[in-house]
């Protein structure tokens, strides 16, 4: 199905997600002779033609490099591209498209937050608080940091069924607490967390909050503005965009105040021997070449969100969340873990007896893509004294007939391991 004629399905047929699903050419393929049931869409999810075609006709048409060109190419890339930038600009609710950083995914937004932002600002005796759900890279960059400085991370507790404590958050925040760094949504659990409130109480005591919105932006209506937090930072790719695409958001006052992380061209207004002049944000912190074509596609993959709509998209995904849970539940033997009350369609289990990622291979032989392993959730991981959860997570594209398919195929391979 061609792109165009995509855009005329959703427009048409707002709610028929079996023609949305058509959108999505790798949906269609066999796995093992198997129909595919792709249920790993928090590592990343699947692409619509719209955002296959958008790449394509970049290079096909377009192909050169951003601001520099005067020719009619890179003045037509700079302008694709520098429209991604409105789109997300606008997709987050951004006060301006200046306070939007292109990064190659969250992992990137993170690192430059904590390099540019929080070391400069660090000494001994400091502190930066996170959660027990964060992913590794909403972890690890806080402690590099904190071995350079000497700072300290702290870890806000969650309750079993996978919410964190936020009285203990709010306890936490104590005037040696130079940032909190929380995740919107959990990759493992599929918490929602209260984003709002935390950011709320953080600046009471003049705390910057950062957002790790990974796993938020496919499924929510983000918007910085109303979050009130200080920074945020999501990936393309889990957007339904290309690989090597994702941005950090921050506040303007702070992208001042940051220093440029990297070095290079297209972040300079002038360069001497003697010193250089940076250009302002966001030009500042994207030094190189970027993912222009991912950017492209990017920006297409928001144009199909937003023909879909996210409040179309939300219902659909609670309804599948509700048959999936209920689904999941019916399994003897399966323990679900992450019940928090606000939930994305994400849901870590474990089954008596059976080993993930002896469950996943033989699921696969089933034609089903789930993820087996810690997730990059080791702590979170730690918390429930499990090695590893199987996790099925889904998206809009998904159906009722996949759940349905899904636990059949989870009775049949259990029988194997039996
Ligand atoms: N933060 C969260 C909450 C994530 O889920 C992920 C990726 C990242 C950060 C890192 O994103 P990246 O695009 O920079 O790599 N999460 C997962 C996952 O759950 N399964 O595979 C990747």
């Amino acid at each position: 199905m061609s792109g165009s004629q995509s855009t005329l399905n959703v427009a048409h047929q707002a709610l028929d997600f079996d023609r949305i699903r058509a959108d999505f050419p790798l949906l269609s393929r066999s796995v093992h002779g198997k129909p595919l049931i792709y249920f790993d869409s928090a590592n990343t999810s699947q692409k619509p033609a719209a955002v296959i075609e958008a790449v394509d006709h970049f290079y096909r048409q377009t192909n050169a490099n951003v601001a520099r060109a005067v020719h009619t190419l890179g003045d037509e890339a700079t302008t694709a591209y520098e429209a991604s930038r409105d789109k997300l600009a606008r997709f987050i609710n951004a006060p301006s498209r200046d306070e939007v950083i292109f990064t190659s995914g969250t992992t990137q937004a993170i690192n430059l937050v904590a390099y540019s932002y929080a070391l400069p600002r660090l000494n001994p005796g400091d502190a930066i608080l996170v959660t027990q759900m964060e992913h590794h890279a909403n972890i690890v960059p806080w402690q590099l940091i904190c071995e350079r400085s000497g700072a300290t991370l702290k870890v806000a507790p969650i309750t079993e069924s996978g919410e964190l404590i936020v009285e203990r958050f709010f306890e936490l925040l104590t005037p040696e607490v130079k940032l909190a760094a929380v995740t919107h949504v959990s990759n493992v659990l599929g918490t929602v967390n209260p984003i709002a409130v935390l950011a709320r109480e953080c600046h009471r005591r003049g705390i910057p909050l950062l957002v790790d919105g990974s796993q938020a932006a496919p499924h929510l209506r983000v918007d910085v503005r109303a979050l009130g937090c200080d920074f945020y930072a999501l990936t393309g790719h889990k957007l339904f965009g290309p690989t090597g695409t994702g941005l950090l958001w921050a506040r303007r006052e702070h992208l001042n105040a940051m220093p440029p992380f990297f070095g290079g061209g297209e972040m300079i207004r002038e360069v001497r021997f003697e010193g250089t002049v940076f250009a302002d944000p966001p030009h500042k912190f994207e030094a190189g070449t970027p993912n222009i074509a991912g950017f492209v596609g990017l920006g297409a993959a928001l144009d199909y969100i937003e023909l879909i709509g996210l409040d179309n998209i939300a219902a659909r995904e609670l309804e599948l969340r509700v048959h999936l849970t209920e689904a999941m539940r019916s399994v003897p033997g399966l323990r679900i873990i992450g019940e928090a009350r606000e939930k994305v369609p994400v849901n870590s289990f474990l089954i008596d007896g059976v080993h993930a990622h002896d469950l996943a291979t033989l699921l696969d032989h089933e034609g089903v893509a789930v993820r087996s392993g810690h997730h990059c959730a080791h702590p979170l991981m730690q918390f429930y004294g499990v090695a590893a959860t199987l996790r099925a997570s889904l998206a809009f594209y998904n159906t009722h007939e996949e759940i349905d398919a899904f636990i059949a195929a989870i009775g049949r391979v259990r029988k194997l391991l039996a």
